[in-house]
């Protein structure tokens, strides 16, 4: 069966098919804690533990290869020094590769069906405030999704209400002080926003703009899971910043920022 017949038929089977997979390839048959690494982010697990297990996203039931330079497409498992079970997703798919939302949620329903309990969203965006530069992490607070569609079908009245989990940013806030929080918006893409709608975003709230996050935390959040969400700036959004954006320069942010944000991710999983 495709990718698309397996998520078309059951959505939320294919996510159990998914784990089902994970546990007889990983051999651990619950998995703790789960981490999508966004742009920026590809190495920031690295510290977090041991990895036992490395799989190639495309061979997992519902995953696709990555689109995107600079993002991993492995899923892996790793063991925390104090014995946590870590389900790192190096492969995302973005709501503009038009695989529709189903696909871009399903690595949060498979991790939710192989027993995560916690959702760590990392992605890569733009910053609406100047003293944010690029390689600056943010908690997320809250999120806008201005995607204009939802991953959660029929009658499904969840509340949002500290989606983004405070008691995870106050941990995260002990290990280090200086992190600000913002809200992110999710953007459709997969082109940057134009200043004129950079301006908008900042009207309504908008500190952080992307093209992720706000769809997978909605479904983590349905799973039962805890959400925490943390940016890394890799760029003042358009407009904002006098010179145009280029992919290139998230790449750089990421390199530049990689000990920082590798260190503050496993010590905020170890306090989870
Ligand atoms: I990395 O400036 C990254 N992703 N929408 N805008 C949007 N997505 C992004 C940006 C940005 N930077």
């Amino acid at each position: 069966m495709s990718n698309t017949e397996l998520l078309n038929s059951d959505p939320f089977e294919a996510a159990s098919t998914a784990a089902d997979y994970i546990a007889s390839e990983t051999g651990v048959e619950t998995h703790d804690v789960a981490l999508i690494l966004g742009s920026g982010w590809g190495g920031a697990a690295d510290l977090i533990g041991e990895t036992t297990a490395t799989l190639t996203a495309s061979e997992v039931p519902g995953f696709s290869a990555p689109a995107v330079e600079g993002h991993v497409g492995t899923i892996r498992s790793v063991l925390t020094k104090d014995g946590k079970r870590a389900l790192v997703l190096g492969a995302r798919t973005h709501y503009y590769e038009g695989k529709g939302v189903r696909a871009v949620v399903h690595g949060v329903r498979t991790a939710a069906a192989a027993g995560c309990r916690t959702l760590v969203i990392t992605n890569g965006c733009g910053g609406l405030n100047e003293q944010w530069q690029p390689g600056t992490p943010v908690l997320i607070s809250d999120h806008i999704n201005l995607t204009g569609t939802s991953p959660l079908e029929g009658a499904t009245f969840v509340d949002l209400t500290d989606l983004y989990s405070p008691r995870i940013r106050s941990l995260a806030k002990e290990v280090d002080p200086s992190l600000d929080e913002g809200v992110y918006v999710q953007f459709h893409g997969p082109h940057y926003e134009t200043p004129a709608e950079v301006q908008y975003a900042k009207r309504i709230g908008a500190d952080l703009v992307g093209m992720s996050t706000a769809l997978e935390a909605i479904a983590a959040r349905h799973a039962g899971l805890e959400v925490f969400g943390i940016s890394l700036v890799t760029n003042l959004a358009a407009g904002i910043s006098p010179t145009p954006l280029s992919h290139q320069e998230v790449i750089e942010a990421g390199l530049a920022a990689g000990a920082r944000i590798s260190r503050l991710l496993a010590d905020i999983i170890a306090r989870l």
